[in-house]
């Protein structure tokens, strides 16, 4: 059966879910998205992801022609149409169709789709063993440049540092911020386990602020586990007791490689596996309803 997809105000099979070649997202990246999973049918904060999406589109100046609470319907209603319990979920939302030249303000009215999936973007065996990661050459940008805050679809950044992990053979790759301090990962937060403590890159080293960064804090601080949002080197990092990655696509992946030092004893540590633990029971309990 083929998949429908929510495309500008419909759905649709997949086939027919096509954006135009003057669409400003496909010229220039002129857009905004997120990617949401849902958990037994249950999409996991969703109203996070849509805060964090009106807020992308304001200050880009991107008008979603969709009220919140509409949006939300359109989300739950994607899943529901695919008989999704358990689904990724992505909801774009572009500039739309305009002419050849970058002014935004030729295109007609933005592009929304909304598409819900499975996907296992790494293997199980990952979750049990970890995985080894190393700092790509390329930089975060600063908020000036491209606000990393901004969950836009101008991607080429992180891909630039992700070609970087593929061509290393690394399973993800460490992007430092401009003055070389841990930032985050091309599509993941970073965190360290010290003395039992999680630390974290603070906003300010321009990251994504992760919904699920922000999940593993709360649970951590529900869980009598002291957290830390700081600055910090690679040189912390590499001495740190535990390293583990965060992401809606990745969820949690524990780390025991970083740029050829194991950390610790190169196995995944039990912060880590508790945290995983804690986040599993967590995710299909928060959010809302299919
Ligand atoms: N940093 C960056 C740069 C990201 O793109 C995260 C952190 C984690 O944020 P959340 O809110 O998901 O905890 C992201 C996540 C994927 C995928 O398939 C994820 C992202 C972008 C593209 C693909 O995992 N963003």
């Amino acid at each position: 059966m083929s998949q429908k997809v929510f495309f500008d105000g419909a759905f649709v099979p997949q086939e027919l879910a096509t954006v135009s070649v003057f669409d400003h997202g496909l010229l220039y990246g002129d857009g905004v998205f997120e990617g949401i999973r849902a958990y037994g049918g249950v999409v996991f904060k969703l109203e996070e992801h849509l805060d964090r999406l009106y807020a992308s589109a304001k200050t880009i100046l991107l008008d979603i022609p969709y009220g919140r609470d509409e949006m939300r319907d359109i989300v739950r209603r994607t899943c529901a149409e695919n008989g999704l319990k358990d689904a990724y979920i992505r909801l774009v939302v572009t500039r739309g169709r305009g002419d050849l030249g970058l002014d935004p303000r030729k295109c007609e009215k933005p592009t929304v789709f909304v598409i819900a999936d499975k996907i296992a973007l790494y293997p199980a065996e990952l979750y049990e063993n970890g995985m080894s990661i190393g700092t790509g050459s390329t930089r975060r940008s600063r908020a000036e440049i491209i606000n990393p805050q901004v969950k836009s679809l101008n991607y080429l950044n992180n891909i630039m540092a992700k070609i970087e992990a593929n061509q290393r053979g690394w399973g993800e790759v460490l992007m430092l911020s401009e003055e070389g301090f841990v930032a985050e990962c091309s599509a993941d937060n970073i965190f360290m386990v010290k003395q039992g403590g999680l630390v974290t890159p603070a906003p300010h080293l321009g990251i994504l602020l992760g919904i699920t960064r922000q999940t593993v804090l709360e649970l951590a601080r529900e869980a009598g586990i002291a957290t830390l949002e700081t600055t910090f080197t690679r040189h912390e990092l590499w001495n740190a007791d535990e390293v583990f990655l965060t992401g809606s696509g990745a969820e949690i992946v524990p780390v025991i490689e970083v740029d050829g030092r194991p950390i610790r004893d190169g196995k995944p540590g039990p912060v880590t596996r508790d945290i995983i633990r804690r986040f599993r029971a967590y995710a299909p309990t928060n959010g809302v309803a299919i």
